[in-house]
């Protein structure tokens, strides 16, 4: 069955080893936490649509490694993405240590506009918190990135992380300060988009064999 949407944005998860980058990537396409995750060996990719507004959005997602020694790997997939999860681990200052690192590697590598949501994960482990929410939504402010705490083992505000980035993007688009006819924007036209732009061109993927 072909699938039709009207967006396409390409996403990075970001953020040192460990955070829980795979487990939010697999909570949000499977709703199940992944126990035995393992350390990602470069690059893990996953793809969903989601609803924003009335309007379909594919997400193509690159969940990247943290581990220093696939850096020049992951780097590589930077270029072109549309949006960013950058995640810290709430229990674990020294990952929201490294954050203005990725937020460098992200802005200069991916684009400039660029937008990143930044997620302290494992909200679940309240006893062991290390970074306050205070003082991470200050850090987002001062670096105008959009914030949430989350949770990959509950799956709370998982979902929410990627709709509230998305719609993030949807609404630049709208405002014209994003455009999906850029190269490396990250974001493409679906479709369904496509047929509405182009009415009289014949279409090959209204095939319903
Ligand atoms: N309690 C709790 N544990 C979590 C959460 N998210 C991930 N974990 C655990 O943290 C560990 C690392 O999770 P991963 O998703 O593999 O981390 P990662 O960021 O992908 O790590 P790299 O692939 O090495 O960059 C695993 O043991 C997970 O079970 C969470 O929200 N809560
Ligand atoms: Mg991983």
């Amino acid at each position: 069955m072909s699938e039709t949407y009207d967006y396409l944005f390409k996403y990075l998860i970001i953020g040192s080893a460990g955070v829980g980058k795979s487990c939010i990537l697999h909570q949000f396409m499977e709703n199940k936490f992944k126990q035995d995750a393992h350390h990602t060996i470069g690059v893990e990719f996953g793809s969903k649509i989601v609803n924003i507004g009335g309007k379909s959005v594919k997400l193509q997602i690159w969940d990247t490694a943290g581990q220093e020694r696939f850096r020049s790997v992951t780097r590589s997939y930077y270029r072109g993405a549309a949006g960013a999860l950058l995640v810290y681990d709430i229990t674990s200052r020294e990952t929201y240590n490294t954050l203005t690192t990725w937020l460098t590697d992200a802005r200069t590598l991916a684009s400039p506009n660029i937008v990143i949501i930044l997620l302290g994960n494992k909200k679940d482990l309240e006893a062991d918190r290390e970074v306050t929410f205070l003082e991470a939504s200050r850090f987002a402010q001062e670096n105008e990135l959009m914030f949430l705490e989350t949770s990959a083992a509950t799956g709370e505000n998982v979902e929410e992380a990627f709709l509230k980035c998305s719609r993030s993007i949807l609404t630049k688009i709208d405002a014209g300060d994003l455009d999906p006819e850029r190269m490396g924007s990250g974001i493409q036209y679906g479709n369904a988009t496509l047929r509405k732009h182009q009415p009289s061109k014949p279409d090959s993927n209204s095939c319903n064999c």
